[in-house]
C-alpha cells in the first residue's frame, strides 16, 4: 500500500480510532505518510513542522538513522526472547543506560510497553512493598484532579479528568484525589513556574488525617501535568509533598512520561525540580517513539524489600509478554546513544529563555486567556465558546494543520513540545503560524 495513495471514505471504516473524533477525521481524513528531523509529510505531500514531537516522544526528532539501524539489525538477529526466567543483553545495558540518568538512589528498572502499563506497574510494585515491609494495611493510593496516568483502571482511577473516567465504572476503590494546581485567578501568564500554590500540597495533610498514613501505599503525580493541558506545579509544591509523603512513610511516584528524557532542560522532572520521588514512570522518550516501550524506576530499598524468601522464588509476579522486548531495548539503546552524544537531554535547558519569549508573545491575540511555558513545553488557553467546550481550540488545531504546523489540543488548551532538535528559526515559524491560526480562529 503506497503511502501516497489516496483512500475511499469506506476504507477508513474498520480502524476504530483511539481518543480521535472518528466520524470528522473520517470525512476530513489527516493522513501521514512520511517523518524526518522536524517534519512529517502528508500523504499528499505537505511537509509539517512537528509541534509536540509526535505526542510528546519523538524527543531526538524523526527519522535518526542510528535507531533505525539498531532495530532492523535487532530484529534480524534475534526477533523476540522470552523475558521471564530468560533475558538478553540489551535489555540490561538499557537499564544500565537509563540508571545512569536517574536521580541517586532510583536505581532498579522494570519494562513495560507503554506509558499506561508503568503507570499500573509502579501502583502494584507500591501496594507488594507495602506488604513486603509488613504495612500491607497501606492499601490506598492517592492522585490529583485534572492527572493523566494512562487508560489502564489503575490509571483512570488515580487520574482525574472527568472523561477517562466517567464512562468507565467504579474503578480501583480507595482512591482519593489531591486538588489540581490550575488557578488562573492567581497565575495567568506566569513565566515558568508560578508564584501561588504550593500551599496546595497541604492538602495531602488533610487527606491524611482523614484516611490515616497507616491505609495509604503511594502519592502519584505528573511534575508537569501534560495532557490536561500543561498545569505547572507552583514553586515549592512538589518538595512539600515530598516532605509529607516521607513524613508518613508514604511512597511517592513521578509519572514521568512526559517529562522524562530532556522535555524540561535536565534529564528527568526529578532533577529541574530538585525533588527525588521513590518511584519514575517513563515511556516515549525511551525510545524516541519508534518502538513501544515504558518502564518503573524504584529506589534500592524498594527492590531490596522485594529480595527475600528462598532463591528460586519469584520475587514480583507480574511483567509482561514483551517486557524488555530486543527491538524495543535496540532503540532504548540506540536513543539513549543520541540523546548522549548529542547533549539532548539538557537542550531544552539552552533554548528555555528564547522558547519563553515565543510562548508570551502570543498576549494580547485573540481569545487567549493564558500562555504557560517550561523547559520546552508550552500552552496557549483559549477562552471556551460558550456551551461548546473545547470547540475553539479544536477548529485552531484543524487550521493549524492547513498552515502545516501539528499542534496538540485538550479541551480548549493548546499544548506546543517540539523535538528537542528544534532551532530557533523553527521556533519562530512554529509561533509565528500559530499566531496567525490564533487571528483567524472565530
Ligand atoms: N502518564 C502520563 C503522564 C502520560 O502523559 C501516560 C501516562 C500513558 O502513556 P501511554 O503510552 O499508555 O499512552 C501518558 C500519555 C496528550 C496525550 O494529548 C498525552 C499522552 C497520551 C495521549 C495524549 O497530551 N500521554
Amino acid at each position: 500500500m503506497s503511502a501516497t495513495r489516496q483512500f475511499d471514505r469506506a476504507e477508513l471504516e474498520s480502524f476504530w480510532m483511539p481518543f480521535t473524533a472518528n466520524r470528522q477525521f473520517k470525512a476530513n481524513p489527516r493522513l501521514l505518510a512520511r517523518a524526518q528531523g522536524m517534519h512529517y509529510w502528508t500523504t499528499d505531500g505537505r511537509q509539517i513542522l512537528d509541534g509536540v514531537a509526535g505526542l510528546w516522544c519523538v524527543n531526538a526528532g524523526h527519522g535518526r538513522r542510528e535507531i533505525t539501524e539498531a532495530v532492523s539489525r535487532q530484529i534480524a538477529e534475534m526477533d523476540y526472547a522470552p523475558p521471564f526466567q530468560m533475558g538478553h543483553p540489551g535489555a540490561f545495558e538499557l537499564a544500565n543506560r537509563v540508571v545512569d540518568w536517574l536521580p541517586e538512589g532510583l536505581n532498579h528498572v522494570f519494562f513495560t510497553n507503554s506509558g499506561s502499563e508503568s503507570v499500573d506497574t509502579a501502583l502494584k510494585i507500591a501496594l507488594a512493598y507495602q506488604r513486603a515491609r509488613g504495612e500491607g494495611t497501606r492499601t490506598r493510593f492517592i492522585g490529583r484532579e485534572r492527572g493523566y496516568h494512562g487508560v489502564g483502571f489503575g490509571g483512570i482511577s488515580v487520574g482525574g479528568m472527568v472523561n477517562n473516567r466517567k464512562w468507565f465504572g467504579s474503578q480501583l476503590p480507595g482512591v482519593d484525589h489531591l486538588p489540581h494546581t490550575h488557578d488562573l485567578a492567581h497565575n495567568a501568564y506566569s513565566r515558568g513556574e508560578p508564584e501561588w500554590g504550593a500551599h496546595l500540597a497541604d492538602e495531602l495533610e488533610r487527606i491524611v488525617a482523614l484516611h490515616d498514613a497507616s491505609t495509604i501505599a503511594a502519592v502519584i503525580v505528573e511534575p508537569v501535568a501534560g495532557s490536561t493541558g500543561v498545569l505547572l506545579p507552583p514553586k515549592g509544591y512538589l518538595g512539600r509533598l515530598r516532605e509529607i509523603c516521607s513524613r508518613h512513610g508514604i511512597l511517592l511516584i513521578f509519572d514521568e512520561v512526559i517529562t522524562g528524557f530532556g522535555r524540561l532542560g535536565a534529564p528527568f522532572a526529578a532533577d529541574y525540580f530538585g525533588v527525588v520521588p521513590d518511584m519514575i514512570t517513563m515511556a516515549k522518550g525511551l525510545t524516541n517513539g519508534a518502538v513501544p516501550m515504558g518502564a518503573v524506576a524504584a529506589r534500592s530499598d524498594i527492590y531490596q524489600a522485594f529480595m527475600q524468601g528462598p532463591d528460586n522464588a519469584i520475587e514480583l509476579f507480574h511483567g509482561y509478554t514483551y517486557s524488555a522486548h530486543p527491538v524495543a531495548c535496540a532503540a532504548g539503546n540506540a536513543t539513549q546513544e543520541i540523546y548522549r552524544r548529542d547533549g539532548l537531554l539538557t537542550r531544552a535547558a539552552e533554548l528555555a529563555d528564547y522558547w519563553a519569549d515565543a510562548v508570551h508573545s502570543l498576549k494580547g491575540l485573540p481569545h487567549v486567556i493564558d500562555l504557560r511555558n517550561l523547559g520546552l513545553i508550552g500552552a496557549v488557553e483559549l477562552e471556551p465558546i460558550q456551551g461548546r467546550p473545547g470547540a475553539r481550540a479544536f477548529d485552531a488545531f484543524l487550521r493549524a494543520f492547513e498552515k502545516g504546523i501539528l499542534i496538540r489540543v485538550t479541551g480548549d488548551i493548546i499544548a506546543l513540545s517540539p523535538p528537542l532538535i528544534i532551532e530557533r528559526p523553527q521556533v519562530d515559524e512554529l509561533f509565528g503560524r500559530l499566531a496567525e491560526v490564533l487571528r483567524e480562529t472565530p
